[in-house]
């Protein structure tokens, strides 16, 4: 036992709600640490959302460990993956010392400190960068791990169609004759659950469009992922190039917006708006507003309404735009 503990362990910590491009990274990067002779363990906190992630998840047997279950304190190291810096978009604690990094997301303006850094911003998925690590690495990789990145490598990039870099076709290529091709055409079709398709006509039907801008207010809601989705798919609508959804569970307002608009940094304006517990990047960023008090009313209709009228003001002054 005593051998045993004396070896080196690393936490990967994948960003919050992990995406496949998230899951498949950490696992590259679990496999090249056993390579070198060091355990890891792929750590997470919050939910694998969709039913694709889930399925994913499922699918490949991929073993991800809750950051609540575990202490950092019992590993030697931490590397952040498909994120950069303690505390945002992860539950590492503010400040730790974090001797890995690998990401694709733009920097922010907070400095990010690790020992190793590897950020390519030009890189659709961080899984290209993993993939290229392997192959340069000479690692074997295995079936499950090529059905793995390449899925991230999809997903991020929405197949090619979306911030794709040479890289990201050409790792893809690679992985392609090496994956599972029955396990991605099952993941093509995942099986939208009710629920998310309900809160999608709700988005629809109830978009505010201004300008380039489209806000919309799903009311009451049960499963907070179908947010993120539904403000994915309004990005599609021609004319929009930035989203946000909100709903309302019990206890709290929670909103998920998404931009294509390069001029936009999402996850600033979501803070601005809306306080330290929303968070994000450029793209993609979300926040959750507890009702407090307001959570007892029983008038929901007045509630409802008193969340959209501050939603959409605070969000809007925070970029700027006029409600007229
Ligand atoms: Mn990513």
């Amino acid at each position: 036992m005593a051998e045993r503990d004396k070896r080196k362990k690393l936490a990967i910590v994948i960003h919050d709600n992990p995406d496949p491009d998230a899951i498949s990274s950490g696992l590259a990067l679990k496999e090249i640490a056993k390579n070198l002779g060091v355990e890891a363990n792929i750590l997470y906190h919050g939910r694998i959302g969709h039913q694709e992630n889930k399925a994913f998840v499922n699918l490949l047997g991929i073993d991800l460990g809750k950051m609540e279950e575990h202490n950092l304190k019992n590993f030697d190291e931490i590397a952040l993956i498909d994120c950069s810096i303690p505390g945002v978009n992860n539950m590492v604690p503010l400040n730790s010392y974090v001797g890995i990094v690998i990401d694709h997301h733009p920097p922010g303006e907070t400095e990010i400190k690790a020992e190793y850094i590897d950020i390519r911003p030009n890189f659709g998925a961080t899984a290209t960068i993993m993939t290229k690590y392997l192959q340069q690495l000479n690692i074997n990789i295995s079936k499950t791990m090529a059905t793995a990145l390449l899925y991230g490598i999809r997903t991020d990039t929405q197949d090619f169609k979306r911030k794709t870099d040479p890289a990201d076709l050409s790792a893809a290529s690679y992985l392609y004759p090496l994956s599972n091709h029955g396990i991605l055409d099952q993941l093509e079709q995942p099986s939208m659950a009710i629920e998310t398709l309900e809160v999608l006509g709700e988005a629809i039907r109830n978009r505010q469009v201004l300008g380039s801008y489209l806000l919309s207010n799903v009311g009451n809601i049960r499963d907070r992922d179908t947010l993120p989705q539904a403000a994915d798919y309004l990005l599609s609508l021609e004319g929009i190039s930035t989203t946000v959804v909100f709903g309302v569970t019990e206890d709290r307002i929670y909103i998920s917006g998404r931009s294509n608009d390069i001029r936009v940094n999402l996850g600033e304006i979501m803070r601005q708006a809306f306080g330290e517990d929303a968070g994000g990047h450029a793209n993609a960023a979300g926040a959750q507003i507890p009702l407090g008090v307001f959570s007892a009313t029983k008038d929901r209709q007045t509630l409802l309404r008193l969340v959209n009228e501050a939603v959409v003001k605070r969000f809007l002054s925070a970029v700027g735009v006029e409600n007229t």
